[in-house]
């Protein structure tokens, strides 16, 4: 029995809505309903997880996302396991995101879009994807996928994580030692890191004036990786060219922020990529089921490295 638990009312329907199209009656219920009592596991974003540690037969507490930052890992009983969704659709999502940002500093079409709204008509440089040099901060799921996809392209790609990874045309960097180096090589810095203690605030201002001059920063990680001020100082000085962010520490983003309104930024609401809900449904399924044959769990978490 699977038990559908979030605290933020948009996830708790679209989470009841996908077991309702693709899993069997039966197999799911709400924390309220009298069998959340028989749940094994909860299927979650942003739960109450004192309320699901009061389950008396919960087993599995598995996030609806590739992330799971929105569970206080802490207070996980130490007899739940944590699983999270890894699926492909996922990855070649988040791949077109990034593409897609990559395309629009190469070919300059933050500059072109600065010019139309100064009515200036002026032809930049048309580079090649041999010329530019990115760094892809995070190797796991999606950002080795990411790395390896954009070294493809002709890119120059740079990856940095916290042990050493060997990727197809990457250059791998390893551990705190390495970072200066993989920064220097970066022009394009793509967050895919988990949100941890050691990686909050990560895109701060020593991150960035490690970076070469006139660098730009992708952020599809979480919001607070990302120290607000310090990219908005460095964008100030010219430092950074501009940023394409889709994660807030607040979402949605406050309407007073003043990211909203600066030329050098651009906001997406956290749509970099999403795992299908089919998808996400079937693999709560599948762990769900393996509770109960007492199988190894697929794609867990370490609850003690933090991701
Ligand atoms: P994984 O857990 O598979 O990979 C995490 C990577 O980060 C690993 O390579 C790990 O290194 C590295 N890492 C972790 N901590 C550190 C550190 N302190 N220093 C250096 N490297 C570190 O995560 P995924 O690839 O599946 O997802 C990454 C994140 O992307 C998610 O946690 C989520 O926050 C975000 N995300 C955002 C989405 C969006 O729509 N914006 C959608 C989906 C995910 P190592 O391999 O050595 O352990
Ligand atoms: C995820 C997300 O974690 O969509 O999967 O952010």
């Amino acid at each position: 029995m699977i038990v559908i638990a979030s605290t933020k009312p948009y996830a708790q329907k679209m989470l009841l809505d996908a077991f309702q199209k693709y899993a069997p009656v039966g197999s799911y219920c709400l924390t309220e309903d009298y069998c959340a009592s028989q749940a094994t596991t909860a299927a979650c974003w942003f739960p109450d997880l004192e309320n699901l540690n009061q389950l008396p037969h919960l087993q599995l507490i598995h996030s609806m996302g590739a992330g799971i930052e929105h569970l206080d890992l802490a207070k996980i009983k130490s007899s739940h396991q944590v699983c999270r969704i890894i699926d492909q659709d996922h990855k070649y999502g988040m791949l077109s995101y990034i593409q897609w940002g990559v395309l629009y500093y190469l070919r300059y079409f933050d500059q072109y879009l600065q010019q139309q709204a100064e009515r200036v008509w002026k032809q930049l440089p048309q580079l090649k994807a041999s010329e530019l040099q990115i760094g892809v901060m995070g190797l796991g799921e999606l950002g080795a996928f990411v790395a390896e996809k954009l070294a493809s392209e002709g890119y120059q790609v740079s990856g940095w994580s916290r042990s050493r990874k060997s990727l197809k045309h990457v250059e791998c960097f390893a551990n705190d030692a390495e970072f200066e180096i993989f920064l220097s090589k970066s022009q394009i810095l793509i967050n895919l890191l988990p949100l941890t203690d050691a990686t909050r605030g990560i895109l701060s201002q020593p991150t960035f004036e490690n970076l070469p001059r006139g660098a730009a920063i992708i952020n599809s990680g979480r919001g607070a990786h990302l120290k607000t001020q310090d990219l908005l100082d460095a964008i100030d000085s010219k430092h950074i060219r501009g940023a394409i962010l889709d994660v807030f520490e607040q979402e949605p983003l406050d309407q007073q922020s003043p990211l909203w309104s600066r030329a050098e930024i651009v906001l997406t609401p956290h749509i970099a990529s999403h795992a299908p809900l089919e998808v996400v449904v079937k693999q709560i399924l599948e762990n769900d089921r393996r509770i109960s044959q007492n199988l190894p769990l697929l794609n867990c978490v370490n609850i003690k490295r933090g991701y």
